[in-house]
């Protein structure tokens, strides 16, 4: 692909990203839980996804940059939006704390499958050693479907993955198990590309690169899905400015994200 076409790739996946409407007017806009270990770049997909969009760096997720950290930085679940001239794009995101081995230190599983089901508010506070109680202020009783999770994103970081410890691969899949008993559509985000392969510095050469693919299929075998739901993303990290490789990945990631999440939405408003 050339640079010309590159941008109008671009353009073309931005401005059906802007124009974009939910189906349903049930649902104002579309809930995409991020999951994953610890460290695997939730944070920094969703400001990834705001600087794509925004055409320009954002932090407000609050990713983290201290290097071998053993426990989540994100502690509360916090809903993120995206500005869109002067007001929303209309899907959010909730970002959650990382999975650890012991559940007794990261979210815990059943709280992940409240969150699935849209009983848990924006600010909650997780606490490691227990579920959210059906009386606290952030517990929502009877959610409706504009309250449930839309879309599962999986994010995996391709650089660690054989150091992702089984327990935590595990209550992924559970999630994943329950997400699909819910008919929940879900994707796989992999992060760290750059340091899966040297030669993806030049992103464009992401889909010939060996040793990517091989993470891809790694992903896949881990987590028991298709390889067509593994979408690789090198997030923002340290770079200012856009970068249009990066931002063709993000975009690409996000426009089947929202498609997903939108089909589930209407078949949902049409099957009841
Ligand atoms: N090289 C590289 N670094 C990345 C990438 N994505 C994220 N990082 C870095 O990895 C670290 C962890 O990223 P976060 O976004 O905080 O990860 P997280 O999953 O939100 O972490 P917790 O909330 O603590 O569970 C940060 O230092 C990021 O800057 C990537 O694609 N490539
Ligand atoms: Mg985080």
């Amino acid at each position: 692909m050339t640079d010309e076409d590159s941008e109008d790739n671009k353009s073309n996946m931005l401005r059906k990203l802007n124009e974009f409407m939910p189906g349903s007017a049930e649902v104002s806009k579309l809930n995409i839980l991020i999951h994953g270990p610890i460290g695997s770049g939730k944070s920094s997909f969703v400001d990834s996804v705001k600087t794509a969009l925004q055409g320009h760096n954002t932090t407000s997720a609050l990713a983290d940059s201290a290097a071998g950290k053993s426990h989540s930085f994100t502690l509360k679940l916090k809903i993120h939006r995206v500005k869109k001239d002067g007001t929303f794009y209309p899907f959010v995101f909730t970002d959650i704390m990382g999975l650890e081995p012991d559940e007794s230190k990261g979210v815990q599983t059943e709280d992940m499958i409240k969150i699935l089901h849209g009983h848990i508010k924006d600010g909650y506070t997780f606490n490691p050693v227990r579920s959210i109680a059906d009386y606290d202020p952030k517990y929502l009783s009877n959610p409706s479907l504009k309250d449930k999770v839309h879309c599962l994103v999986s994010v995996l970081p391709g650089d660690k993955l054989s150091l992702i410890p089984e327990e935590v691969i595990k209550r992924m899949r559970d999630v994943r198990k329950k997400a699909s008993d819910l008919e929940i559509p879900q994707v796989v985000i992999m992060t760290m590309v750059d340091k899966v392969c040297p030669l993806v510095k030049n992103l464009s050469k992401i889909y010939t690169s060996r040793k990517v693919k091989e993470k891809m299929e790694e992903c896949c075998h881990r987590l028991g899905v298709p390889m067509n739901c593994i979408l690789p993303v090198l997030n923002y990290h340290e770079q200012i400015t856009n970068d249009l490789n990066m931002d063709l990945l993000i975009l690409m990631a996000m426009t089947n994200i929202i498609q997903f999440a939108n089909d589930y939405v209407e078949d949902q408003v049409y099957a009841e």
